[in-house]
């Protein structure tokens, strides 16, 4: 028998993280279903399920997987998994899942997200999760672990007293799924922490088609990390936003704990998919012309990852 709605989870967009997410939660008693906008392959989940790869084992989740969100109905929690430039033509399609009571989690990489979540009407309450979990898509449904992370949870507006106790319900549901997760006040901050990671890490990945750790292990790309970082860093001191001491560092230390990680970047290229460039080194360089501020290397990130999207996105 089905659980009831109350129970539901709905995770929007069967990518690397999503399929991760979706596994670890199968682990708690919420009865979880997946929203793909490709009703082909949403077809073929439903019947195969998922799998995660993870130290060498196989493990095989089965979960409901739609292409019609009216089929799930209105739930209390939605994880919303799709990159960020499919996230405008995603919202619309959402309306059916969410009520005024929803908690909308949004999984995006970098800040481009923010304005387009902030902009949209929803009846539903938004909250940002960040995190630096790694996951590898290795074939649809198929998840490889890409490296443990801690996840930060925190509202994008003004939350009720209910939202709140809900928020620190999903904490604990996440620490049930085997997962880190912390609610925080200044969750743009740790947004802003995600974003210089990210800053350093995927375009380069991407450029240079190369294992998250192999950017520690060469001269040249360590020294474009570094100064892509601090460019990024000083311009979030600039915008008066307290991010954590030491980014090149920590930077490093994702790169370490996540090395054999392909990023969500190079997954990307890989897949001749559009990438989260606009939203990463793109937004930085955005953010930078309007306060006036030079950030050269970051403009030639940008510049190169918009060049490889061009050459495969127009044929
Ligand atoms: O967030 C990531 C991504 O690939 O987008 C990191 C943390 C860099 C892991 O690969």
């Amino acid at each position: 028998m089905r659980d009831t709605p109350s129970k539901r989870i709905a995770i929007v967009g069967p990518g690397a993280l999503g399929c991760l997410l979706a596994t670890a939660l199968c682990r708690t008693e919420r009865e979880i279903w997946v929203l793909d906008h490709d009703s082909r392959r949403a077809a073929l989940l439903q019947h195969s399920g998922l799998t995660l790869e993870r130290a060498g084992r196989l493990d095989h989740f089965p979960v409901q997987v739609t292409a019609d969100a009216k089929l799930i109905g209105p739930v209390p929690l939605v994880f919303l998994c799709v990159k960020s430039p499919a996230l405008r033509r995603t919202l619309p399609t959402l309306l059916p899942l969410l009520t005024k009571k929803s908690l909308l989690l949004a999984w995006q990489n970098g800040i481009g997200h923010l304005p387009v979540l902030s902009g949209a009407k929803l009846p539903c309450t938004v909250v940002l999760a960040v995190t630096s979990l790694g996951a590898n898509l290795v074939g649809p449904g198929r998840v490889r672990f890409g490296g443990k992370g801690a996840t930060s949870l925190g509202f994008l507006g003004a939350a009720s007293q209910d939202a709140k106790s809900a928020l620190q319900e999903v904490a604990e549901l996440f620490r049930m799924a085997g997962l880190e997760a912390r609610v925080e006040t200044n969750i743009l901050a740790q947004v802003w922490n995600k974003l210089l990671v990210n800053v350093g890490i995927n375009a380069l990945t991407a450029i240079h088609d190369c294992e998250n750790g192999e950017l520690l292990r060469n001269g040249e790309t360590l020294a474009v990390l570094r100064a892509a970082v601090l460019e990024a860093a000083s311009i979030a001191q600039a915008k008066g936003i307290s991010i954590d001491p030491d980014p090149v560092e920590r930077t490093m230390a994702v790169c370490q704990a996540t090395s054999t990680n392909i990023s969500s970047m190079l997954q990307d290229v890989r897949g001749k998919r559009k990438t989260e460039i606009e939203g990463i080194n793109g937004a930085v360089l955005e953010e930078a012309t309007r306060l006036g501020i030079s950030v050269p290397v970051n403009a030639a990130l940008f510049a190169s990852i918009q060049g490889l999207e061009k050459g495969y996105l127009s044929k």
